[in-house]
């Protein structure tokens, strides 16, 4: 754990981190994108590696003095192969958006159409959101969910597939509490020719711990970030369950067939990104060592519990759940019934250091900044180490609260418990 003491020089900032720890430590965290590392991977986060320039791979970089990161970086990718049982893997996307950027670059021509989840249903800005480069540079067009069961229609797919033929289909969304259909996403992405793409950002914990569908046999190309189920530091990778010849018949200038992993490697760099930042390379290697244990996918039982347990206990209270429950860790939550907006209902729990995150539903009515739902979801909180009962709390205060957005002395009360409660979890217990 890097020692925040280190910093006390800046008072400024060192009081801001302690400010945030402290925040961290005493509320309820809900948002669903969210989750806290271990020691180890802070520890590599903040270590002398942020000082090492190496633009380039392993082996083959731009930079001398890269022995050390270029062993990091092998481990990183070796445990990531091994964690999802890939062929390929790259450990530079700063981010899953770049890691999403950097394939849209190495597979598309400006212009071409892409398929992708709606974002206003639940899908992900970075796949090609009007607001976004890659709703301006490419040109997208959706599936959704249906009015009536909150789910995914596949035949709804297909046929937008077939009219629209996309170049590129991409699975994965940001606010979808369902499992996905991988195997019939693939076929639909043969018979229109498309490459077809999964961004597990939210989900790859769970799946890396067997309690999912897998994409890697059906899908061409996966990327995820590291920081949400799969517990690592705030970054980007993409994989490939198999390597393969490029499908458009690229070659070297020796006329041999580029591979795709050759291909994807160079939208990152030098396509999207320069230098790699090895310090939080070293921190997904130490992540993906700890999702490779056993204890990671006891883990991943308990945060799908949890969801389900919350899940339905909010139901029972009235709450109406888009695709009426959850197979993951998350739930979106539409407040319509309950006559609260989503913003409303984020600064009612807020003030009880309750945290989600407002979100748009399916169908909705409200503006993105108000909007109609919450979401939430349990990765964070099972971390910490929350089990049924503890569930079963959280819903008696998402409850309280929400029936009565406005009331402060209830919000102050509830703030008391929340906090007297986290006392019993605690975070990093080994820095001051
Ligand atoms: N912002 C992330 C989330 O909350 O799901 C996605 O990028």
């Amino acid at each position: 754990m890097p020692n925040l003491n280190a910093l006390s020089h800046d008072r400024r900032i060192s009081s801001l981190l302690d400010a945030e720890l402290a925040r961290q430590r005493r509320g309820v965290e809900l948002i669903a994108s969210e989750n806290f590392t271990s020691a180890a991977v802070l520890r590599a986060m903040g270590s002398c590696l942020t000082n090492k320039y190496a633009e380039g791979y392993p082996g083959k970089r731009y930079y001398g003095g890269c022995d050390v990161v270029d062993e990091v970086e092998n481990e990183a990718i070796d445990r990531l192969r091994q964690l999802f049982g890939v062929a390929f893997a790259n450990v530079q996307p700063h981010s899953g958006a770049q890691a999403n950027a950097a394939v849209f670059l190495a597979t598309l021509q400006p212009g071409d159409t892409t398929l992708g989840f709606d974002l206003s249903h639940g899908g992900h800005l970075s796949h090609g959101s009007p607001v976004n480069y890659s709703g301006k540079v490419y040109r997208p067009v959706f599936y959704g969910v249906e009015p009536d069961t909150g789910r995914i229609d596949m035949d709804k797919v297909a046929e937008i597939a077939f009219r629209e033929k996309p170049r590129l289909i991409i699975c994965g969304a940001s606010a979808y509490a369902r499992d996905w259909d991988y195997p019939r996403f693939r076929a639909i992405a043969d018979e229109v020719g498309a490459l077809l793409l999964a961004d597990i950002a939210h989900p790859a914990g769970l799946i890396a711990g067997g309690h999912l569908s897998d994409p890697a046999p059906w899908c061409d190309i996966l990327t995820s970030t590291t920081h949400k189920t799969l517990r690592g530091p705030r970054g980007g990778i993409i994989m490939m369950g198999a390597d393969k010849p490029n499908p458009w018949g690229r070659t070297t200038k020796k006329g041999e067939p580029i591979p795709m992993s050759a291909i994807i490697n160079s939208g990152v760099f030098p396509g999207m990104q320069g230098g790699p930042l090895e310090h939080v390379i070293a921190a997904k290697a130490v992540a993906f060592g700890e999702a490779l244990q056993p204890s990671f996918r006891e883990y991943g039982s308990r945060v799908i519990e949890n969801a389900r347990t919350l899940a339905d206990a909010l139901t029972a209270k009235g709450y109406q759940l888009v695709s009426g429950g959850t197979d993951n860790h998350l739930m979106l939550i539409d407040l319509r019934n309950k006559g609260v907006t989503g913003r409303q209902a984020e600064a009612a729990l807020g003030r009880a250091d309750i945290t989600v995150n407002k979100n748009m539903v399916p169908f909705d009515t409200q503006s993105p900044m108000v909007t109609s739902g919450i979401r939430i979801g349990l990765a964070a909180m099972t971390t910490r180490g929350i089990g049924r009962q503890e569930c079963l709390q959280m819903a008696e205060w998402i409850d309280e609260l929400i029936s009565a957005p406005d009331d402060e002395g209830k919000g102050r009360r509830i703030r008391q418990e929340v906090n007297r409660f986290m006392e019993q979890y605690p975070l990093y217990p080994e820095e001051a």
